[in-house]
């Protein structure tokens, strides 16, 4: 059974810039959520997708950086405990659709948070994984890539951005 797709929301919609909570039980809900993200991340397609962008306000993401949809990942109330070395990525967005830009981010992390069955675990990350997490864990705490830009790029895409959604409503 295909699990129903999630609405993502667009920059600049203010509901991007919520901060989300921990989530405190790993409820067959949650499992749900989470397998919905997964389905709207792989359709869209993209490699990460954090809950703030599908509009619920828990401590989730979803990512799988695989050529071939074989490694999905979900992190619950995850928390980056050490980052090394720095490394520059032109990144995108599902929320800010046809702009990319060069953010610079540690290249190394570990990550500690919670599996979908509800049992914590520690990841290594490095690469697109690692910059991928990074981004996710920027939306759970209300932020965006653009927010690395300058405010000048930032509201070049902001003004692109709504005459396209104008055009689109
Ligand atoms: C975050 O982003 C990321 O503009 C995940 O028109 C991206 O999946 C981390 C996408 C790059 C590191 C590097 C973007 C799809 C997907 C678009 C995505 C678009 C269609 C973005
Ligand atoms: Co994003």
């Amino acid at each position: 059974m295909t699990p129903t797709l999630m609405t993502i929301l667009e920059f600049p919609d203010a509901r991007l810039r919520t901060k989300a909570a921990p989530i405190k039980n790993v409820s067959d809900a949650i499992a749900t959520l989470a397998d919905r993200m997964l389905a709207t991340m792989y359709e869209a397609p993209g490699i990460g997708l954090a809950a703030t962008q599908v509009n619920v306000h828990q401590r989730l993401l979803v990512c799988d950086v695989s050529e071939d949809k074989s490694a999905p990942l979900v992190l619950i109330n995850p928390k980056i405990v050490e980052g090394h070395g720095s490394t520059e990525t032109q990144e995108g967005c599902l929320s800010v659709p046809g702009f990319y830009e060069t953010v610079v981010r540690p290249e190394q992390i570990l990550v500690e948070a919670v599996n979908r069955a509800g049992e914590p675990f520690q990841l290594e990350a490095d690469g697109l994984l690692a910059v991928c997490i990074q981004h996710e864990i920027d939306h759970l705490d209300g932020k965006l890539f653009v927010d690395y830009l300058s405010p000048t790029k930032r509201q070049m895409i902001r003004k692109k951005l709504l005459k396209l959604q104008k055009l689109n409503a």
